[in-house]
């Protein structure tokens, strides 16, 4: 359906003004993989709600569209505009407003990092994690149901949000458990997470209570090589039985990712010598050195893998972890990535990832890596070159076969990281008529203009 959106005119720059700084920097404009660029000249920064709420009505009573920024890392296109829609970022809204009963309360623009820190000192943790946590911020965790290294521990994201405070499309501010931030209260449908996952489509995420776990005082990480697919389905099933309760995350990465980070970063190492096909990391977190360390080592012992190594301290540990969460970054550095986020049986994986490398030209970089407690693929294809041709040719070898073999399996094709403007045309091969048109009437109720971050996530008929 197409729509007509105003205009930012003079006077509209005037009324935003009045309401909270106002800038024009294109910086806002490009996402992090540099893949999507949008063409605004109206970043909105507010620093309160009200500012927030105050900017919604105005733009809902003139039609312009917004779409909601936290640290623009998202990588589905997701946090830029497709057009020039307004930006409103939610960088100044990073107050964290203190704990209580391990539930803390803090604005959307928290940096994830900050939050962990802050939380640290307390003696608690942030229940996720992610390559990207010096920049995202908890507000854009929340909207993407972000998932990432801990989700094996803490589970979804949406589990350790207790509460929310939302400003919808007409600036009406939610208070959908906020302030009493409990973790029980089953008084009327659970309404804040509506807005968990949903993008920025359905209301502007101000404020954020999470459920909070205890720090562990003793953390551990190993590393293991693995010389097929099924030798690393064992680790996880002998980690979850050996390591049990102190298990705290099991990732994966293939050779090719391996190779990657190690091209990209001059400093990183591997202290397993060997170019086996696979790697995989094993992290432990608990509360007793002895106790942990024996069933970490008890681990190798049971093992069947073709070395392993246990990081004798926590630099050796952050070491280690490298490897895993630099593969993002060491990608991008190659070019432009096909990015496949899929969920999938962990007995069919990586059979995508080698059928992938069967289909497309020579030297083309295909990296499987990802959350192997999850089921969680990321599936990175680069081509040779910079040559754009390439580039299109490539996307036609890889799609929609991927997609395809994905829904045949009863996956996902976005396990993690959501729609945005970069799948939401393929919602409706996941969701059913009857779940379309239910996400549709939601859309139209919570925000009859459509001005929030339009194009997004729904497909582009709806
Ligand atoms: P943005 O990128 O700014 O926005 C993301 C989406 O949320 C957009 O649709 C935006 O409109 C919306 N949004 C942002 N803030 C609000 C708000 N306050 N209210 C309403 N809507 C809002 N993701 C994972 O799930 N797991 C990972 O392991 C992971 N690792 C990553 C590693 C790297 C190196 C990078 C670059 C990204 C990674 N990501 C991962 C993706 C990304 O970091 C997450 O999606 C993150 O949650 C986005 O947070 P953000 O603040 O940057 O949000
Ligand atoms: C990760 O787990 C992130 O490292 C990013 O989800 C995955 O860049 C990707 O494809
Ligand atoms: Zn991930």
């Amino acid at each position: 359906m197409k729509r007509f959106y105003s205009a930012v005119g003079a006077s509209d720059m005037a009324a935003l003004r009045s309401i909270c700084e106002v800038v024009d920097d294109p910086s806002y404009n490009v996402d992090w993989m540099r893949k999507w660029k949008g063409r605004s000249s109206v970043v909105v920064r507010p620093r309160t709600t009200e500012e927030v709420s105050a900017v919604l009505k105005y733009c809902n009573q003139r039609q312009l569209p917004i779409v909601p920024q936290g640290g623009n890392t998202g990588l589905v296109g997701g946090s830029v505009p497709v057009k020039d829609e307004i930006i409103l970022s939610t960088r100044r809204m990073d107050s964290i407003n203190g704990l209580r009963d391990g539930v803390v309360k803090v604005e959307a623009g928290v940096i994830l990092e900050n939050l962990d820190s802050y939380l640290k000192d307390q003696g608690f943790a942030a229940p996720l994690d992610l390559g990207a946590k010096g920049s995202c911020t908890i507000g854009g965790n929340a909207a993407t149901n972000a998932g990432g290294l801990r989700f094996l521990r803490y589970g979804s994201l949406r589990g350790s949000i207790v509460g929310l405070e939302v400003a919808t499309a007409d600036g009406t501010v939610l208070d959908a458990g906020y302030s009493t931030g409990l973790r029980k209260d089953n008084t009327g449908y659970p309404i804040h997470e509506l807005f968990i996952g949903s993008e920025g489509t359905l209301g502007v995420i101000t404020k954020i209570a999470l459920a909070v776990p205890a720090s562990s005082a003793v953390v551990n990480a190993a590393l293991f090589s693995c010389e097929s697919f099924n030798q690393v389905r064992g680790v996880l099933a002998t980690a979850r039985r050996t390591c049990a309760e102190i298990l705290s995350a099991c990732e994966f990465f293939d050779s090719e990712a391996r190779r990657c980070v190690l091209e990209y970063e001059p400093g990183t190492t591997d202290p397993l010598g060997d170019d086996a096909a696979f790697r995989v990391l094993v992290e432990t977190s608990g509360s007793h050195a002895t106790h942990d360390r024996e069933k970490l080592e008890g681990l190798l012992t049971d093992l069947d893998v073709l070395d392993g190594v246990i990081a004798p301290d926590a630099t050796k540990a952050a070491q280690l972890w490298r490897l895993r969460e630099g593969i993002s970054d060491a990608m991008t550095s190659r070019g432009y990535v096909h990015k496949y986020d899929l969920s999938l049986p962990l007995e069919h994986m990586y059979d995508l990832v080698t059928q992938t490398r069967d289909r497309v030209p020579p030297n083309t970089t295909v990296a499987g890596y990802g959350h192997l407690g999850d089921s969680n693929l990321h599936l990175n294809v680069v081509a040779a070159g910079d040559d754009e041709n390439a580039n299109y040719e490539l996307a036609a070898v890889l799609e929609p076969w991927i997609f395809d073999r994905v829904l045949e399996l009863n996956g996902s094709i976005s396990a993690e990281h959501g729609l945005g403007q970069s799948k939401n045309s393929l919602l409706s091969r996941a969701k059913s008529p009857a779940m379309l048109a239910l996400m549709r009437k939601l859309k139209h109720t919570m925000d009859p203009r459509h001005i929030l971050n339009p194009y997004k996530v729904l497909p582009p008929s709806i």
